[in-house]
């Protein structure tokens, strides 16, 4: 029997699997990407009697991928937070999927393990940019402010590496990343004591900085879209900048377009809290969109749609 990890190489498909193999170490072969690399099943060469592990990417994105190994006959456990579409019914495939916006795929691992290693979801959430969850999953921990905002910081570190248009774009790549976490039982000594998180989180401050120096391209009632110019540093960005703008104005709905190599854009979105349109399925109605209920994206726009897309984008929450 094989074991395959297959996680988004964001905070929280990180300290997704770090749990999961806290709890159940086991000498599995990895499978991750960038935080567009989202198609990842189709490239797992499981079959019978080896165990899958999936975390954190669209079911409705590797459908074609999941299907296929099922019918090999493999087993497939799979727990995620974003748009899934109909998830199949198969005696090997185990489903946890939680499309409400409220929970991140390391709160379900949590709920999964019953709160055995509580501080990573915690990290895990506060990297998805879910404030609350975080807030909640960490009450019983009884955290001060500055313990609690030192977990904060780590998943904004390890979810800035995961945004990039390339494994190029990004300051280290996920698989690496992730082998790092992996050596810390503790995320506060990770925090506290490892050198690439200090990279990290000078560089998306840094990082931050200039974006927080630019001005919306587009301005409407209820929502903004910037534009950041062609550039590594703004592919990095892209992600932590659009939480940023949501957690400053969550009334609002934000996007961040960023021009990627080859033409096109890549499309951060967050949407207003509360009810109505959900970010995925705003961004659903464009081809290579997707993602959850408050944060979604398109891997790449059309440069002939620009236009279309910030008046779409203006009107599309309107108050
Ligand atoms: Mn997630």
């Amino acid at each position: 029997m094989r074991y395959f990890d297959v996680f988004n190489g964001d905070a929280d498909g990180i300290c997704a699997l770090h749990q999961l193999r806290l709890a159940d170490p086991a000498d599995s072969q990895l499978f991750t990407g960038i935080k567009r690399d989202i198609e990842l099943l189709g490239s797992v060469p499981a079959g019978a009697g080896d165990v899958v592990t999936v975390l954190d990417i669209s079911l409705d994105r590797n459908r074609a991928g999941l299907m296929a190994m099922l019918e090999r006959g493999a087993h497939v456990r799979y727990f995620d937070h974003h748009y899934a579409g109909p998830v199949p019914s198969h005696p090997e495939l185990e489903a946890v999927i939680d499309e409400t916006g409220a929970l991140c795929t390391s709160a379900l691992i949590d709920r999964h393990l019953r709160g055995r290693f509580r501080p990573w979801a915690v990290v895990g959430a506060f990297g998805d940019n879910l404030e609350q969850a975080a807030v909640d999953l960490a009450r019983v921990l009884e955290l001060d402010e500055g313990r609690l905002g030192a977990l904060r910081e780590l998943g904004a570190s390890l979810n800035y590496n995961a945004y990039g248009s390339n494994v190029g774009d990004v300051l280290v790549p996920p698989l690496e990343l992730y082998r790092i976490v992996s050596h810390y039982q503790d995320p506060f000594e990770m925090a506290e004591r490892e050198p690439a998180v200090e990279r990290l989180a000078s560089e998306r401050k840094a990082d931050l900085l200039r974006a927080l120096a630019s001005r919306p391209v587009r301005e409407s009632e209820g929502a903004d879209a910037y534009l950041l110019p062609d550039a590594p540093w703004s592919r990095r960005v892209n992600g932590t900048f659009a939480n940023r703008l949501a957690r400053a104005a969550p009334e609002r709905a934000h996007a961040v377009l960023t021009p990627v190599p080859g033409g096109g854009f890549s499309v951060s979105v967050r949407a207003p809290r509360g009810e109505g349109l959900s970010a995925s399925e705003f961004c659903r109605r464009y081809p290579t969109g997707g993602g959850r209920t408050l944060a979604a994206g398109i891997d790449r726009l059309d440069p002939s749609r620009l236009e279309r897309f910030l008046d779409e984008f203006a009107e599309a929450w309107r108050a």
